[in-house]
C-alpha cells in the first residue's frame, strides 16, 4: 500500500493519490504514515525537477496534491498526540524570499493538535513583520520555516533584527526546514533547529515543561 501511494505521488497522479489515501486509511495506516509516504514521493519529484526531467508545473501539482490531503479533517489532529488546551503561543512564518508553506503548515497543525495556539504570518515574511508581531503578540516561541537555501540569509536577518530590538529574553526561537544543518543553525543563531516537524514539536514541548 505504502509503495503504491509513494509511486502515485512520484507520478504526480492526483486521482490515484486521493484514491490510495482512502485505501490507506481503510487499511489502518495512520495520518503520520500517509504524510511520510507523500513526503517521500515529493522528494522524488523535487529531484526529478532538479535534473530537468520534471517541470515547474510538476512541482506545483505535487504541492497542490499534498495540500489537498493535509487539509482533510481526518489528517488532523494527528492521533499520536494528545489534545490539550492553549499551553503556549507559537508565532510562525516562512522567511522572506521563500514561498514554500507545506512543511510550515504541517508543523502548525501538529503544534495545534498538541495544544499550542499558533499564529501563522504566512510566507515570504519580512524580518520587520516578525519583529512587529513579537512586540504585539508576545509569543512564547517563534518558529521560522525555510525550504530554499537562498532564504537562509533572511532567516539570519530575522534573528539579528529580533536581537537588535532586544526581544529574545522571553522568546525561544526554533528554525526548521530541509536545508538546515548544524553549521547553518550556528550561522542563524537560533535556540534550536530541526529538519523534522515532529522533532520540532518535541523540542518546544521540552521548553514548555522547563517554563512551568
Ligand atoms: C512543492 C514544491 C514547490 C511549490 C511550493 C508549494 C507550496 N505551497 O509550498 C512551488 C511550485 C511554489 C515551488 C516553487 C519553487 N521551488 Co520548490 N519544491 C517543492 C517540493 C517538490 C516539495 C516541497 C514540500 O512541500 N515538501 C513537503 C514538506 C512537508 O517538506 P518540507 O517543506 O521540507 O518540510 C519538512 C521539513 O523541512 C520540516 N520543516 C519545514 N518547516 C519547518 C518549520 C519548523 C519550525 C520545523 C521544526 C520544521 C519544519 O518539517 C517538514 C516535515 O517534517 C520541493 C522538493 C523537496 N524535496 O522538498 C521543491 C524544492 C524545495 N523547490 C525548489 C526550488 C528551486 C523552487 C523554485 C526556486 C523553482 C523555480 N525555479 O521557480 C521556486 C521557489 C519559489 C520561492 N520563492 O519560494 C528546490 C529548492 C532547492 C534549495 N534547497 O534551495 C527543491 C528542493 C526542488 C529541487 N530539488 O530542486 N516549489
Amino acid at each position: 500500500m505504502k509503495d503504491l501511494l509513494i509511486q502515485a505521488v512520484k507520478d504526480v497522479n492526483e486521482k490515484d493519490v486521493l484514491m490510495l489515501v482512502d485505501q490507506a486509511f481503510a487499511s489502518g495506516l495512520s495520518a503520520k504514515d500517509i504524510t511520510e509516504c507523500i513526503k517521500t514521493g515529493m522528494d522524488y519529484v523535487g529531484k526529478e525537477y532538479e535534473t530537468g526531467n520534471y517541470f515547474i508545473a510538476d512541482l506545483m501539482m505535487s504541492g497542490i496534491i499534498f495540500k489537498e490531503i493535509l487539509t482533510q479533517e481526518r489528517m488532523q489532529p494527528f492521533k499520536e498526540f494528545e489534545n490539550q488546551n492553549n499551553i503556549g503561543t507559537i508565532l510562525i512564518g516562512t522567511v522572506k524570499g521563500d514561498l514554500h508553506d507545506i512543511g510550515k503548515d504541517l508543523f502548525s497543525s501538529l503544534a495545534q493538535s498538541c495544544g499550542y495556539h499558533v499564529i501563522d504570518l504566512g510566507v515570504d515574511v519580512h524580518p520587520q513583520t516578525f519583529v512587529d508581531n513579537i512586540i504585539k503578540l508576545k509569543p512564547d516561541v517563534l518558529a521560522l520555516s525555510v525550504v530554499l537555501h537562498t532564504a537562509i540569509r533572511s532567516m539570519k536577518d530575522t534573528v539579528d533584527l529580533i536581537e537588535k530590538h532586544d526581544l529574545r529574553k522571553n522568546l525561544k526561537i526554533i528554525i526548521g526546514g530541509n536545508p538546515l544543518t548544524k553549521e547553518t543553525f550556528n550561522f542563524v543563531g537560533a535556540d534550536a533547529f530541526s529538519r523534522d516537524a515532529t522533532e520540532g514539536i518535541e523540542i518546544i514541548q521540552a521548553w514548555t515543561r522547563e517554563k512551568k
